[in-house]
């Protein structure tokens, strides 16, 4: 397992590469060209710059978070062929510079979505918290309010010049089913797949976040019986380029999910591993929570057992963590909380080496 720490890039993020090197055991930055629109060719040049700034501090650039993809490729639009062109170059071009993993998800319109980005837990921290009924009501309402809350940092997802046009989106997906979204996603794979052979890059999708529909757009990654179809959508002879970045915390929303179920029967298939706790409430509300198994209902402790029993040697973050300490960050994305989170995942994983040294 490689412990990596996701990163907004310098002039983008409170926190500094620096302070990420006083954290135990981090050997990977997750990082990406935040300023790219979807659909955008990422060049060398920019690439060459991350990795400059990277190399300085000793860390790896092996994992890239996101390369977003266009709107069109998810709705199936005839334009989808020029992005997913630019789509390959971009994966060339990561490709000469050591990139290994690149993570993308195929929600349509919005990424992660929560109603509070800075919700009050009882210990005085805050937290990223969605109230179900909430979601039920105005996408615009909900988009200004993350806008706003975020002004002047970018949010991978959530870029102000795609949201702005929201009811062209809505209107744009109007047709999209389920069915239609999982044969687009079918395209765009079968399209990239020679050239992640060919660069040895992973794909790997990061399921949805909620794992349901919301504002009746459909979402695909949700379940282990998604994850299950996802995995055989192309000819087996990729497999080894068509993987998952598994998030404890996206498919763990709902309870019904066994995260540790489905790394213990895909572990082979896992680039990337998202480690997040998320506590559930009976009207199917749920808040993000410190990584402490207890704190929250996901099984984090069994997630990892499952990750090291199966041998995983793939890439590894905490995901989202509380506000604490009075520290300004974007939302889920800290210092201290993410770095408390490595500590727990770190000390189970190396007790779990001893244990297995000792056998
Ligand atoms: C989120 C997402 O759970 C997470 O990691 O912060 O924004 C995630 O980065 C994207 O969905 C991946 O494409
Ligand atoms: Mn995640």
């Amino acid at each position: 397992m490689k412990m990596s720490f996701r990163w907004y890039g310098t002039g983008n993020d409170s926190i500094t590469l620096g302070q990420i090197r006083q954290i135990p055991g981090v050997s990977e930055i997750v990082w990406a060209l935040h300023d790219k629109q979807p659909g955008v060719v990422w060049e060398k040049d920019e690439i060459a710059r991350v990795k400059k700034e990277l190399d300085e501090y000793g860390f790896g650039n092996a994992v890239v978070e996101s390369v977003n993809v266009h709107d069109d490729i998810k709705m199936g639009a005839s334009s989808r062929d020029l992005y997913i062109e630019n789509y390959k170059t971009t994966l060339r071009n990561l490709a000469e510079f050591g990139v290994k993993v690149v993570c993308y998800n195929f929600m349509p319109v919005f990424d992660w979505t929560r109603t509070d980005l800075f919700h009050p837990l009882p210990d005085g921290s805050t937290a990223l918290f969605y109230e179900k009924s909430r979601i039920k009501q105005d996408p615009e309402e909900m988009a200004r309010y993350i806008l706003e809350e975020t002004k002047g940092m970018t949010m991978p997802g959530w870029e102000p010049e795609r949201l702005a046009n929201l009811r062209e989106l809505f209107a744009a997906y109007k047709d999209v089913t389920h069915e239609r979204l999982w044969a687009n996603l079918k395209y765009f794979l079968e399209a990239l797949m020679p050239t992640c052979r060919e660069c040895d890059i992973k794909m790997a999708i990061h399921p949805d976040d909620p794992p349901w529909d919301i504002f009746g757009l459909p979402r695909l990654l949700v379940d282990e019986a998604a994850v299950d179809r996802f995995l055989k959508m192309v000819d087996d002879k990729y497999d080894k380029y068509n993987c998952l970045t598994l998030c404890s915390g996206s498919l763990g929303s709902n309870p019904n999910n066994n995260v540790a179920d489905i790394v213990r029967k895909h572990c082979d298939r896992i680039a990337f591993a998202h480690i997040r706790n998320v506590k559930h409430f009976p009207n199917g509300d749920f808040s993000e929570t410190s990584h402490r198994d207890r704190d929250g209902d996901v099984g984090i402790l069994d997630i990892i057992k499952a990750y090291h029993d199966g041998g995983f040697d793939g890439y590894i973050r905490p995901d989202h963590g509380r506000h604490i300490w009075s520290e300004k960050c974007r939302p889920g994305y800290g210092l201290y909380d993410r770095a408390l989170g490595i500590m727990y995942i770190l000390g189970a994983w190396e007790m779990l080496d001893k244990i297995k040294d000792k056998r």
